[in-house]
């Protein structure tokens, strides 16, 4: 499934200037989409130096190996494979920490979002905000093909958590941010680690209001087959015990799966 298009060009060394943004990729069974995501994220980045930190929860598919295949040739990928372990938001912060870089993007590795927006939410950043969110629910953003029942349920989430953490954001749920390491580094302790929203984790720890921006994006229909979180669960529920004793997901619709 690697190949050579994703080895980093010699002319083109990264080694020879320094280390700007780390885009930090949860993985969990996402063997199909890395290389594709690889190859979208070199043409959206051109110009940036840039590194993958992938961090894989001991998938079953691969995905940790396939990184590391990718790796060898590109010293841009990295992964941290974690085993016996599940967990969204500890696997982004795990990644974050890994990584040398003074800003830090999230993005999904299943194609939702959407790779383009990240030079701008990047420049944002190094304009002087906090924090750049890619939004479903600001401008042209959208949440594309979801049906009427997912929609709902995300607004009501998304409702509840800005009542609750007074987020003056208006997608505390989406996984698609730049941070600077400076607003994240007060922030870091505080963090919960648990749950699948890390946005809404670092907009809680927040000591002082961040100054945030937020660029629309329109979430796109997942192509490879999901094996991971259920959509609709409560944010930062923890993992259930079931999960944690097994290793297996949970099918019922808690936030472990
Ligand atoms: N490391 C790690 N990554 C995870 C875990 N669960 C999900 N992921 C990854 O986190 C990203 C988001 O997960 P998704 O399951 O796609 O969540 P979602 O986008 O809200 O849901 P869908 O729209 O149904 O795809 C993907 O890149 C997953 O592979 C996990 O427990 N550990
Ligand atoms: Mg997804």
């Amino acid at each position: 499934m690697y190949h050579a298009a994703l080895a980093v060009d010699p002319e083109r060394g990264i080694e020879e200037a320094p280390l700007e943004l780390a885009v930090i990729i949860p993985t969990f069974n996402e063997a199909e989409n890395v290389p594709k995501l690889l190859e979208l994220l070199g043409e959206a980045l051109r110009g940036i130096v840039w590194e993958a930190i992938f961090v894989d929860d001991n998938s079953a598919d691969g995905t940790a190996d396939l990184i590391r295949a990718i790796g060898r040739n590109n010293i841009r990928v990295r992964v941290l494979e974690r085993l016996g372990r599940r967990g969204l938001s500890t696997a982004v912060i795990e990644g974050m920490m890994a990584t040398s870089a003074p800003m830090l993007a999230v993005i999904d590795a299943d194609l939702q979002h959407d790779e383009t927006l990240l030079p701008r939410l990047y420049a944002a950043v190094r304009a002087g905000a906090d924090l750049a969110v890619g939004s479903r629910y600001v401008g042209s953003g959208g949440v594309g093909e979801w049906d009427t029942r997912r929609q709902s349920v995300s607004r009501g989430a998304t409702w509840l958590a800005q009542r609750i953490l007074k987020t003056p954001l208006t997608d505390p749920m989406s996984g698609f941010f730049v941070i600077s390491r400076d607003a994240l580094k007060p922030r870091c302790r505080a963090l919960s680690g648990g749950g699948f929203k890390i946005l809404l984790d670092i907009a809680a720890s927040a000591p002082m209001p961040l100054k945030v921006v937020e660029l629309s994006y329109v979430f796109r229909t997942r192509v490879a087959e999901k094996a991971s979180s259920a959509p609709w669960s409560w944010p930062n529920m923890p993992s259930c015990s079931r999960t944690r004793r097994s290793g297996i997901s949970c099918r019922s619709g808690c936030s472990c799966s």
